[in-house]
């Protein structure tokens, strides 16, 4: 990590655990994941971690001023939480709620339940710390799903905050997500952020997808423009404290109880689990398919012990006690079946063990066995592969675990078929020693360089870029001193290049192709800027050459078709075609089209030369989005081998030949003109960042609109932008 910020670090739990020892209060670290990870950067920062330290009534008030003073000194800020405002935020709606329609299991979410109130009132309660504890210039890093509405609170108050929020549980697919009653309040809650981080690429899409189908956002890729702030998404795999695994790994005490589990077993073979006894971790399938591979072939019964550790966890929601109940009855029925005299197959341990124990346990294993229905990463995998210095065990893994994205040299299984699981359970406890290793060197080089400082480190450099890239201040107009001296600079110039879009830049955005053609005055305005002396004007547009010429033939410009594929540099001069490229394909991509027009009412199909675009602009906003993300991943997957390139911008999916784009126009320009030039090229969207991005240092790039730029100028309206050309051809 570079340079050190202010970092205030919000999650519901504090990463301590107060006890009360003879009367005297002691404040210990607690272990696991993001406590562990993020430490060191609390600790480096001047900054503050604020949360929820647990139950604190049973403190006597010189306790309390004894606790305040040492959370205190370690910067630690308590948000504290009433009994009633624990059972209904944390343990009703969070954990009630949220948890199982994230972890797709809508039958645990009980029937009339409700509690957003307070959970409402709980995430204000957090934004209101944070607030107080703000200065300028702090990064302020939201941990997780029970504070989803905390970013965007913080966002109404301090507009110019550097916002990032992590979620550490899947995000479902939106047809789950939008079940949510408040499904909308939450996304604008998440994107309250400067920067929102997921374990998965499928999770962020799944993110992207509800912008769309709920909000009617348009994303790309990794960003989506909210109310003029641009805001980014980014997969930020997490990773475990690898350094202090292997530490423990190597600890001869760790390797000795190591030793003293695989003696226990006298000769069997250790299956391994280790989770929270929560239900999303797949416990009851795993042990029945422990169950089917003890039946397929009853030698494996003196040959195998199944040892499962199960962390208490919520306990005190109904539906936990419940499962506990299903989980501990599955166990003792297939060891009443399976169980001789002297052993049992499956040993059930419900309790916490202490880190070198899970080291030892680790080590023990010849399978590690993590198979959840779903989970949004699950650290007990990478924690076996961390304590596997030895190079030895396999894990066996649920392809719908997070972690299945990077370790796929584990035996992925699909925890829902317990048939398939048993069989990979044969296969991992038969598999040669040869294999294990291969496997298990490769998921170690991943795991080791993945590891939780490198998961804090990335998330928080990207924080800090995005608001070095996009701080809001940024998005709005460059202010009228600054373009008063831009207007000089180029009035001034030995010889002047205008590089202008027509579209969006000239005039407003029409809403289809060909319905807003320059009006009188905008003629006048093009025609007086290339009488001037040393300039000239080209424009710069998508459409064919046949409108351009309809619209601007007699006038003295420099004409751009097509977006650089045809060129005509004057009134007299004919058209040119400017690469050679081929059109065969848009036969073959018309009827495509045309079935998404005939079905998406108010969309149409523009053809040029060499390129067609399906635009659904008139159409109804979210139905037309939803189509053209459907056509844009048909053709995506039908023009894969084509030289063709799919541009999705303004409404409109747009099919063009490879290797035409705007920026080969200004190569081409730069070419032919004698120097010394100065130019200045305007545009709205995409394409014409491809344009900026092209242009030498000395020249000038003025972005119209809101949206993320290279652009060094901003003008917020096509009106604007003539009105900046007005005070240029008048001088
Ligand atoms: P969890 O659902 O808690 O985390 P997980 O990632 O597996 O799931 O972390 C569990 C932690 O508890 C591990 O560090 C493990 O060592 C520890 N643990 C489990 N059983 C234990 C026992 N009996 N004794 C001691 N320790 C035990 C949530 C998400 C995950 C995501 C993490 C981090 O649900 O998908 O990986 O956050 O983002």
């Amino acid at each position: 990590m570079s340079r050190p910020d202010r970092l205030l670090i919000v999650s519901n739990r504090l990463p301590i655990t107060v006890r009360l020892e003879e009367g005297s209060v002691q404040v210990s670290h607690s272990s696991g994941g993001v406590a562990t990870g993020l430490r060191g950067c609390h600790e480096r920062s001047e900054g503050a971690w604020l949360g929820w330290p647990g139950d604190l009534a049973r403190l006597s008030s010189a306790q309390r001023t004894e606790l305040d003073r040492k959370l205190a000194a370690q910067r630690i800020v308590p948000v504290e939480l009433s009994a009633s405002e624990v059972r209904r935020y944390y343990e009703g709606f969070s954990n009630g709620v949220l948890w199982p329609l994230f972890h797709y299991l809508l039958d645990r979410i009980p029937v009339g339940a409700s509690d957003w109130d307070t959970y409402r009132e709980v995430n204000a309660k957090f934004a209101d710390a944070i607030v107080a504890h703000y200065r300028p210039g702090s990064l302020v890093w939201i941990h997780d799903y029970q504070l989803m509405l905390v970013p965007g609170l913080v966002r109404e108050r301090l507009p110019e905050a550097r916002i990032g929020f992590f979620l550490h549980i899947p995000f479902p697919a939106p047809d789950v997500f939008r079940i949510l009653p408040w499904r909308e309040d939450i996304l604008h809650g998440i994107l309250g952020a400067d920067l929102i981080g997921f374990h998965t690429f499928s999770y962020q899409r799944h993110f992207a997808d509800a912008l769309l189908h709920l909000l009617g956002l348009e994303s790309s890729v990794d960003r989506a423009v909210v109310g003029g702030r641009e805001v980014r998404l980014g997969v930020f795999p997490m990773g475990v404290d690898v350094e202090s695994f292997e530490k423990l790994a190597s600890d001869p005490g760790v390797q000795a109880d190591a030793d003293a589990i695989r003696r226990d077993a006298a000769g069997r073979q250790i299956l391994l689990g280790v989770d929270r006894l929560d239900y999303t971790k797949g416990i009851p399938r795993r042990l029945l398919a422990v169950e089917r591979l003890l039946e397929s072939d009853p030698s494996w019964r003196d040959r195998i012990r199944f040892i499962q550790l199960a962390v208490p966890s919520r306990t005190k929601i109904e539906m936990y006690q419940g499962f506990r109940r299903e989980v501990e009855e599955t166990v003792g029925r297939i060891n009443g079946a399976f169980g001789t005299v002297g052993s049992v197959p499956i040993h059930y341990l419900y309790r916490s063990v202490s880190p070198r124990r899970l080291v030892a346990l680790y080590r023990a294993a010849d399978a590690m066995v993590v198979t959840p229905v779903r989970d949004g990463m699950n650290l007990v995998a990478k924690e076996f592969v961390a304590s596997r210095t030895d190079g030895d065990g396999v894990l066996v893994l649920s392809e719908l675990a997070g972690a299945s994205a990077e370790l796929g040299e584990a035996l992925l299984v699909n925890p829902y078929d317990v048939s398939g699981m048993a069989a990979t359970l044969r296969r991992a406890l038969t598999m040669d020693a040869t294999e294990r290793t291969t496997r298990m060197l490769n998921l170690r080089e991943r795991v080791v360089a993945q590891d939780i400082h490198r998961w804090a480190g990335q998330f928080l450099e990207a924080l800090r870029q995005c608001a070095a890239v996009a701080p809001a201040r940024a998005l709005r107009p460059t202010s009228p001193e600054r373009m008063e001296d831009l207007q000089a600079r180029l009035r001034h110039a030995t010889r002047l290049v205008l590089l202008l879009d027509y579209d969006g830049t000239l005039v407003a955005m029409p809403s289809a192709p060909g319905l807003l053609p320059p009006d009188p005055d905008l003629i006048d305005l093009l025609a007086a800027l290339a009488a001037r002396p040393k300039t000239t004007v080209h424009l710069v547009s998508g459409r064919r050459r046949e409108t351009l010429d309809r619209w601007f033939g007699p006038m003295g410009l420099v004409l751009w078709a097509e977006h650089g594929l045809w060129r005509r540099a004057g009134a007299d001069q004919p058209w040119e075609q400017m690469a050679s490229v081929s059109s065969e394909w848009v036969s073959r991509v018309r009827p495509m089209l045309e079935q998404y027009t005939r079905s998406t009412p108010g969309s149409l199909i523009e053809e040029r030369s060499a390129s067609i675009a399906w635009h659904h602009r008139m159409a109804d906003p979210e139905y037309g989005s939803m189509q053209a993300r459907d056509l844009r991943s048909v053709l995506g997957q039908a023009m894969s081998n084509m030289p063709v390139e799919i541009v999705e911008e303004n409404k409109a999916i747009d099919l063009r030949p490879h290797g035409v784009t705007r920026g080969r126009i200004v190569e081409r320009i730069l070419k032919s003109v004698p120097r010394p030039v100065t130019i200045a090229a305007f545009g709205n969207d995409r394409e014409d960042e491809d344009m900026f991005r092209a242009l030498p240092s000395s020249s000038v790039a003025v972005h119209v609109g809101r949206a993320a730029s290279k652009a060094g100028y901003r003008l917020p309206d096509h009106l604007a932008v003539r009105a900046f050309l007005a005070g240029l051809a008048g001088d």
